[in-house]
């Protein structure tokens, strides 16, 4: 395969600035007239070829000005279209048909629901026409639409709506003119049969913006939701970071059929219904806040990553990153913030720090890849986030926005690169952050570990703190980080000892700036011996090996005046007592252990300044993937399901009486709301339950039915669902098929039911999976509905997907060849499962490499996948 290097970079020789696109929907193709105006970029030799990208388009004709072109005068490939010897200047004329029935990829033009819709990030539009398919070529784009009036009321595409009007034969058009100029990932085009809800939108210099959400017909009311985050989105963007919106209308649109989660093209959003749609009947607490995250995430997009693009598609972490960033400060600003960020690094620690201790670990900003669709992964977006906010760290709020808003005014309308985000950084604070850029270009996570004395006579707090950052497939040299620590040296009594001065390090307030590999950091006047709590708020994304005693572990799990390293030290303490039983070759449980970790759990539910929804966190006790990353090799699911079940039964019969009198005192307002605070109270009462419910006894299951059978919103009835499923899959069945005649109309419900009964960890769940698949609502070629069957199988079920026998990895070989065939972006994702194939046990092991190796040599499988299985094999 072809391989792009970041170092072949260089600009395009032809430029676009202006683009005029007429479309012609018709039931069996659709026929592109497009006219780009092309010059040859100063300095650029004339005689030099155009070479234009198209991909599954048919050239009907192709003309420069009034000149039709013949054969002799373009050459023609599967790739793209090539002009010998253009003119500086002059306008290109093609006609194209596409046939968006056919297209199951859902990349370019496709249906969805009997509506046309598109998809061009990455690479999409070289499939609607011939283009010069890049982020750095920007062009301002005019587009009119005419289709039939009944199969396409609804005729939308980028920026304002110029005119409208009856055409003959029942057609009618629509004309959209994108004033900003913009790359042609970001065009997109819907026409159909929908319905929609409007709001209007004042910004805060008195323009008024209409807002309207689509859906397909009778879903629009489920949109309110949506509508209420677009708002408070809008007006957050305008307070935090200056971002005022700049165009009169500004659309988004549900779809049932959709790769990925959204997409922010300009003034046109286009999203997967399951981060649109919802109401209490049907979506749960965290599906709300799903969808307040992603709608602001798509809406932010305007300014980071519209108005100031991407270079090239290495530079994707500069939008991404930076845009997950602006979506978390967005949730925490408006949710809880302690909780909102133990839940990101969660996720972080759940998806990319798995990516980047395998075979895929790559920097945020990679030098090279195959297919880019592979690269949309949670290193350039989530990792992408850290990064961001350690710049913030590091430099405080004030300076980083300064940095922020020189960045979107420097280069408003350009396509930027890291360097040139860096850069606006050092401009504002003076300060060389050269080796910083180095968390944009290195993989891999720093290892920190640290020792600590005090010297009570001298008053001398001495830390020392070491890094390393362990090789990654093609990169054994690795240099130090600059890594922004926040700390507090917490006493006796759990306030934050003061000092006089530090020495040894960069030490202001509560932060410590290292960049060495090992440093010695020396606090005089300290008044008695500390508890040092390092890395408070998750300061940088790095593994801390915390040798730290179970003693220090709970003063910090008890005292910590931070959230965040209260919850951690609470996590540690577990793990360290319990990730040596799950050893293969490691000692029995040691429940006498746990006694004291009890303790501090109880001591936290009983906590009066604690939210609800921080001690909801705490009663999570780690996760399956909590443990295999500490084990890191020769992991034998089944023994780890084992032994945290026993830790959960240790636990919970430790906490008997107080879960029970939380599960049944703690009162909710009868009007459902799907905000932080009543989210917190359902998710304590639901974990309550959940942990109880690991005892496995009969009385505690009726409660459990009765919570399913007197659930009044989703959240609870999927909660008891899911906790039956967990530990009484014979009781679990009934409750499953009640589930299905009463509640999955909606497809994001019978999503919910396909995961449910995925999730199972029985042996029969191979065999129900095949018959899910066959279930007449079930389509592969719907990602809604093989991300919630396979995605809950393949993540929620490790015993299951990991089985000994390989029938599990067979299982999901089999559907991603099948997927592969129509939808090689999907196909692509869903191999990331078996990224972590070498740190099982041999059998495991080699069960996984022989299912890989079956995808490897099956005739015919899509760049993307192959790309994955190859990288995945090592
Ligand atoms: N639509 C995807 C996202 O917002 C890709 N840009 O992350
Ligand atoms: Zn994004």
């Amino acid at each position: 395969q072809k391989i792009v290097y970041l170092q072949d970079y260089k600009p395009s020789d032809y430029l676009i600035p202006k683009t005029e696109m007429w479309v012609d929907f018709s039931p069996e193709r659709t026929q592109i007239t497009t006219d780009l105006h092309i010059e040859r970029r100063a300095g650029v030799e004339a005689g030099t070829p155009l070479e234009l990208d198209g991909e599954q388009v048919e050239l009907v004709s192709i003309a420069i000005g009034d000149d039709v072109l013949g054969a002799g005068q373009y050459e023609l490939s599967e790739n793209g279209l090539k002009l010998l010897d253009p003119p500086q200047s002059f306008v290109l004329s093609t006609v194209v048909e596409v046939a968006p029935e056919k297209n199951k990829s859902l990349e370019g033009l496709y249906r969805s629901s009997g509506n046309w819709c598109t998809q061009c990030e990455a690479e999409g539009f070289r499939r609607i026409t011939y283009f010069i398919d890049r982020p750095d070529v920007m062009s301002v784009f005019t587009v009119k639409m005419v289709a039939d009036k009944d199969l396409a009321p609804v005729l939308l595409s980028n920026g304002n709506p110029m005119d409208k009007g009856e055409m003959s034969n029942n057609r009618h058009f629509a004309l959209w003119h994108d004033p900003h100029p913009k790359p042609c990932y970001l065009f997109a085009m819907v026409a159909g049969k929908l319905d929609k809800i409007s709001e209007k939108f004042t910004t805060k210099s008195g323009k008024n913006v209409d807002l309207n959400i689509y859906a397909e017909p009778g879903k629009a009311e489920l949109c309110r939701y949506a509508m209420d985050a677009l708002v408070r989105s809008m007006k957050w963007d305008e307070e935090r970071f200056g971002c005022e919106y700049d165009l009169d209308v500004f659309n988004i649109v549900a779809v049932s059929d959709f790769n990925a989660g959204a997409m922010e093209n300009k003034g046109l959003n286009i999203f997967n219904d399951k981060y649109v749609l919802a109401d209490p009947a049907t979506a749960t607490d965290q599906d709300y806040a799903l969808i307040e995250r992603i709608i602001a995430h798509e809406y932010f997009h305007n300014y980071t990553g519209n108005r100031v693009t991407c270079r090239d598609w290495f530079q994707l972490c500069l939008k991404e990153g930076l845009t997950v960033f602006r979506d978390q400060e967005f949730s925490s600003d408006e949710r809880f913030r302690d909780v909102e960020r133990i839940d990101d690094v969660k996720g972080l620690r759940q998806s990319q720090f798995v990516e980047d201790s395998g075979p895929l670990a790559h920097p945020p900003r990679p030098s090279q890849y195959e297919q880019i669709d592979n690269f949309y992964t949670s290193t350039v977006y989530e990792k992408g986030a850290e990064v961001v906010r350690m710049l913030m760290t590091l430099l405080g709020k004030q300076t980083f926005h300064e940095g922020v808003d020189l960045y979107l005014d420097r280069h408003d309308g350009e396509a930027a690169t890291i360097e040139q985000f860096i850069k606006c950084f050092e401009d504002v604070s003076g300060r060389d952050l050269s080796q910083f850029q180095k968390w944009y270009t290195q993989a891999g996570r720093p290892r920190v570990s640290y020792s600590t004395s005090y010297a009570a006579e001298q008053k001398l707090f001495t830390l020392v703190l070491k890094q390393e950052v362990p090789p990654t497939p093609g990169d054994d040299e690795k240099s130090p980080l600059v890594l922004p620590i926040r700390f507090g040296l917490v006493s006796n009594n759990g306030e934050d000892l003061t000092w006089e001065h530090a020495e040894g390090a960069e030490v202001q307030d509560d932060l410590i700036v290292t960049n060495e590999d090992e440093v010695t950091v020396t606090f005089h006047g300290v008044s008695s011996a500390p508890v040092v709590s390092l890395f408070r708020g998750f300061s940088a994304p790095v593994t801390l090996d915390t040798k730290a005693s179970l003693e220090e572990d709970l003063h910090r799990a008890r005292l910590d005046s931070d959230p965040f390293n209260r919850w951690e030290s609470l996590q540690s303490a577990i793990m360290n007592i319990v990730a040596p039983a799950m050893d293969v070759d490691g000692p029995e449980l040691d429940i006498e252990l746990l006694e004291p970790v009890a303790v501090a759990l109880s001591q936290t539910l009983d906590s009066q300044n604690l939210s609800p929804a921080f001690k909801a966190l705490c009663l999570k006790l780690p996760t399956y993937q909590d443990y295999t990353q500490r084990l890191g090799q020769n992991i034998d699911p089944d023994r780890i399901k084992t032994v945290r079940q026993k830790v959960s039964e240790v636990v919970a019969d430790k906490l008997r009486g107080q879960l029970v009198t939380l599960y049944s005192t703690l009162h909710l307002p009868d009007d459902y709301q799907p905000n932080a605070e009543q989210s917190g109270m359902r998710d304590l009462r639901n974990q309550a339950l959940s942990l109880l419910a690991t005892l496995k006894e009969g009385q505690l299951f009726e409660l459990v039915e009765r919570h399913y059978r007197e659930a009044r919103n989703m959240t609870d009835r999927q909660a008891a669902l899911a906790i039956m499923c967990a530990n009484a899959p014979d009781r679990a069945v009934e409750l499953l098929d009640d589930f299905k005649r009463n509640y999955t109309e909606a497809m994001t419900v019978y999503d919910k039911w396909l995961g449910l009964n995925a999730s199972i960890d029985d042996a029969q769940t191979i065999d129900r999976i095949k018959r899910l698949m066959d279930d007449d609502r079930f389509s592969l070629e719907t990602p809604n509905r093989v991300y919630a069957l396979f995605g809950a199988f393949t993540q929620g079920n490790p015993t299951q997907f990991a089985r000994a026998d390989g029938a599990g990895f067979e299982l999901i070989a089999d559907v991603i060849l099948q997927i592969d065939q129509f939808n090689p972006q999907v196909a692509g994702r869903f191999a990331v499962a078996f990224r972590i194939w070498k740190n099982y046990e041999s059998k495991r092991r080699e069960a996984a490499r022989a299912a890989l190796e079956r995808i490897k040599q099956s005739e015919k499988i899509s760049p993307n996948l192959s790309e994955m299985v190859n990288k995945t094999l090592g």
